[in-house]
């Protein structure tokens, strides 16, 4: 990257990483699989960021997946400030805590309570408590490359920023945590039957994002999702859908409503704070009952069900809910570039695998078809990065990492994603 294009971003990595761990708040920011320092970013509108530089770049990591509606929307800001005005956090309830809960349990048909917490992983580590609490058994299972936050017992070959390091799990999670946690590779039925079979009774619960886009987008094959619902069911195990990333995204009611399979328990995050910290759990009252104060299985927090959050939350799922073409145009959006992208792909000496599913798209350096994570790991990590660098010196700002997924927002018109494809083909011939 030319220096002088880059001063401020290059001047403030320098200044972050004194006081901060590798210079950023969360991994995945610091661009090392890429091969290129950071983008610190100033300001965003739309489908547009800009760095510290003032260089404008059409955004597809969109603060990984929260901004659907595109950065700095007028609708959501004007209901902030008013919030503001009345204060941003009680540590009491609100009013709008039950609107927020009301629109979910509308939405989802699986969740008759929700739980709101502060982030997906906070979201995520509660729902794996709430499901051996509820069961009384300790095992978990969850899929090679999934990733669903960094709470200790699903660290265990976690499938984002520690799979874009190669460290399939994290220092620090202790032996006892992971031998509690099964893990097997996605699209693998037959596996998951046999684990099933072998650990009988002690299985509390299977989790998995029902369409992953942590180890780039890998879509369930063979009606996967459909055959894990039904044995799961068939054998006590609580099925959880970590949709931080699908919910709302793949459509209003996430995959579930995409697929026509619905989980025990839902995680939720993301969309739903509208660019604020948001997560939330939620499923059958039954199960859902079993949370505290209602019951024996602990969780708590202190900016649970923010006002702020929530009202951003709130008007982000209306306008969704509202605005009828909006997955439709999603979709118009999704395609586009995919047939773009494959006639440059068909056109190019490079051998590269596209999936899409709705907005969410990744494009994989690879051989041949991907359907789990060890296939991801044959991608070739430093021709993406290559392409990465390209596309960035061009304007397109895509997701830093190949085990990340692309996400497209309703402000990304057809011209941004034919400037996108230019810059794909340019970079392309040149790589
Ligand atoms: P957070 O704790 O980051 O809010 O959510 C964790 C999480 C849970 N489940 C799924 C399916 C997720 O994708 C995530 C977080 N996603 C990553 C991006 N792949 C967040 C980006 C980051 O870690 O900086």
């Amino acid at each position: 990257m030319k220096k002088n294009k880059y001063k401020n971003s290059k001047k403030y990595f320098i200044a972050a990483k004194k006081v901060i761990p590798g210079g950023v708040n969360s991994p995945v920011r610091a661009f090392s699989s890429v091969g290129c320092d950071p983008l610190f970013i100033s300001k965003a509108r739309g489908a547009y960021v800009y760095d510290a530089d003032a260089n404008k770049y059409i955004d597809y990591v969109l603060s990984w997946g929260p901004m659907i509606l595109g950065h700095a929307d007028k609708r959501i800001n004007k209901g902030i400030v008013k919030t503001l005005k009345n204060g941003t956090s009680f540590g009491a309830p609100t009013k709008k805590e039950i609107e927020l809960a009301e629109l979910i349990t509308k939405i989802y048909p699986s969740i008759d309570k929700v739980r709101l917490v502060s982030s997906g992983t906070e979201a995520a580590m509660s729902a794996i408590r709430l499901a051996r609490g509820y069961t009384g058994k300790d095992k978990i299972i969850k899929f090679e490359g999934c990733y669903h936050g960094h709470s200790d017992s699903l660290l265990v070959k976690a499938g984002s920023g520690a799979a874009t390091f190669g460290v399939p799990s994290s220092a620090g999670v202790t032996k006892t945590v992971s031998r509690d946690t099964i893990v097997i590779p996605f699209n693998d039925f037959e596996g998951l039957k046999k684990v099933i079979k072998k650990e009988k009774n002690n299985i509390a619960c299977v989790i998995l994002e029902p369409v992953p886009a942590n180890m780039g987008v890998i879509l369930p094959q063979d009606n996967f999702l459909k055959k894990v619902r039904e044995l799961t069911a068939k054998t006590n195990i609580i099925l959880i859908f970590d949709e931080v990333i699908t919910g709302f995204r793949l459509a209003l009611g996430g995959a579930q409503e995409l697929f026509n399979v619905h989980s025990d328990i839902t995680v939720l995050g993301k969309i739903i704070g509208g660019g604020f910290p948001i997560g939330a759990f939620g499923g059958r009252a039954e199960i859902m009952n079993f949370i505290s104060p209602s019951g024996p299985v602990y969780q708590a927090g202190t900016l649970s069900g923010n006002p702020v959050a929530v009202t951003a939350g709130i008007n982000t799922i209306k306008i969704l809910r509202n605005n009828k073409g909006t997955y439709k145009l999603l979709e118009t959006k999704g395609k586009h570039i995919e047939e773009g992208m494959r006639k440059i792909i068909n056109k190019s000496h490079h051998k590269i695998v596209m999936h899409r599913a709705g907005s969410l798209f990744t494009l994989f350096f690879a051989e041949s078809d991907l359907k789990n994570y060890s296939d991801v790991l044959k991608c070739d990590l430093k021709k993406f990065a290559r392409f990465f660098r390209g596309m960035l010196a061009r304007g397109v700002y895509l997701s830093p990492s190949q085990f990340e997924a692309n996400f497209i927002s309703v402000k990304h018109d057809l011209g941004d994603i034919d400037r996108t494809l230019k810059a794909a083909r340019d970079v392309l011939c040149k790589l």
